[in-house]
This record gives structure tokens, sequence and C-alpha cells, in this order.
């Protein structure tokens, strides 16, 4: 049995699939009465009182926090790694330097997901490109070293990004950074499009495994889809998986009844 993780925004957010976006107290007590053991935030500014009310309101609540998304600063303020504006650069490295400092007394992990943007113009601008988002990963990833902070590369289905789509991509980008507390998120929702054998780009993860989020084939709650979870829940302990299962769904029907199918059908694996 995994521990198991829910993706909400303390905020309303203009990312749609979250549960309770901008309703966090309702959100972490559906959480508790539901027995899940971690919310996963989604946070625009580390520095807002909501996302700082929220996030003091879980210790209150024995809730841990096991990740940080980071997709606002690219959905909402078109800030991304790949960005070489000087101004934007500042703004956002300052911001992301924050929401590490935000993950440290959890030891939560911060992903890099939306926020690495996209890939455009010409061959060499989109090296150039890629390099960026490489050596924005390094630097965050070494102000979280001391606090045993990880950083965790999801790859996103080609219909929102560019960059990085399949787990061999993500691993390769990982590969790039080069540095030990830089790892993999596994969202099965973009796998499903992206990944020719499902069980086969997870197995390949190993131990570079940080996070996943069992999120069915139509961005529904586990089990409201077609994804065959039971075997890549198997993939899971033949890797030894020790991570969350975190859902990160459309709050369809609504917020609550999405939570709830999620952790009965997790604890059903
Ligand atoms: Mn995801």
């Amino acid at each position: 049995m995994y521990r198991s993780s829910m993706a909400i925004s303390p905020t309303p957010a203009d990312f749609a699939p979250l549960l309770f976006a901008g309703e966090w107290e309702a959100a972490l007590d559906a959480a508790v009465t539901l027995g899940y053991e971690a919310i996963e935030v989604s946070v625009r500014d580390p520095d807002d009182p909501v996302v700082i009310s929220c996030n003091e309101a879980m210790r209150e609540h024995g809730l841990q926090l096991s990740a940080i998304a980071t997709g606002q600063s690219f959905y909402s303020d078109g800030w991304a790694l790949t960005t070489g504006e000087r101004g934007v650069r500042t703004r956002l490295d300052e911001r992301m330097l924050r929401i590490v400092d935000m993950a440290a007394p959890w030891k939560a992990l911060v992903v890099i997901g939306g926020v690495r943007g996209t890939l455009t113009g010409s061959e060499s601008d989109q090296a150039d490109q890629y390099r960026r988002a490489v050596e924005s990963v390094q630097y965050y990833a070494q102000h979280a070293q001391p606090f045993d902070v990880s950083l965790a590369v999801e790859p996103i289905n080609r219909y929102e990004t560019n960059l990085l789509n399949t787990i061999e991509q993500g691993l390769q980008f990982i590969d790039d950074v080069g540095l030990d507390n830089v790892g993999l998120l596994a969202d099965t929702f973009h796998m499903n499009i992206e990944e020719a054998d499902l069980a086969a780009s997870l197995r390949s993860a190993g131990d570079r495994l940080l996070h996943v989020q069992f999120t069915d084939s139509n961005r529904l709650a586990a089990g409201w889809g077609h994804i065959d979870f039971p075997e890549l829940a198997s993939v899971l302990h033949e890797i030894g998986y020790d991570g969350y299962l975190s859902t990160e769904t459309l709050p369809v029907p609504d917020s609550r009844a999405a939570a709830r199918q999620a952790i009965e059908f997790f604890t059903s694996l």
C-alpha cells in the first residue's frame, strides 16, 4: 500500500486538472476525511498569503506536503526555464528558489513540469533553450541539495509542450542535468498518450522514479478510464518504488467525488 497524495491548488488556477482550486480549506478537510496522507500543491507565488496559510494548515491537519508543482509560473505568467529574456529569468529564478525553500522543511519534491515552457524558432535557438532549461534545473537542484530536497522532471504530452514528452526524453534530460537530487515524475495521463508500452517505460525509470501520478486516460480519477493500473502497480513494486501515489485530475464530477474515487482505487491496488 502506497502513501496517497492529492493534487490541489490553494489559489484559483489557469491549469485545469487540479482539485479544490481556490478552496484549500475544503481540500484539507476532504483529504483528512478520506484518508490521504499528503497534499501536492500547485503554487504560482510561494509568498502569496493564501499559499502560506494553506502550508501552515497542512501541518495542523497532520498532512504531509508531498510535492510542489510549479507550472503556474508558465501557464499564468509566461515565465519558462527555456526563456532567455533577462528580466523574466531573474523573476523566475527568484521564485523557484523560494519554492525550494518552501519545500525544505517538508523535504517535499519540487516538480519541473509545465514551467520548462516550449521550444521555438530555429534549431540553434532550440538548442539554446534546451541548454537554458538544463542549467536552470542544475541551479535549483544545487540550491535544494543542502535541504535534502529533490526535483522531479515530468514528461508532458505533445499537445501541451514539445519539450520532454516521453519517459525516455525525461531520463535523457535528467542525465544531462547530472545531479543526484534530480529524478523523474511519471504521470500516467501523459504516458498513455506518449508511451508505446506504459509498463516498460515505467520500469525503465528504475530508481530515478521519484513521484507517480496515477491519473486515468481521460484525466479523471484512476479507475474511471482505461489505463491498466494493476499492471503499473506491479511494476512499481518490482522496481522498489517507495514514493507517493498522487491523484492529479479534473474536478469531475466534482472535487470531492474525484478525490474519493482516487483513494478508494489506490487502496484496492
Ligand atoms: Mn502531472
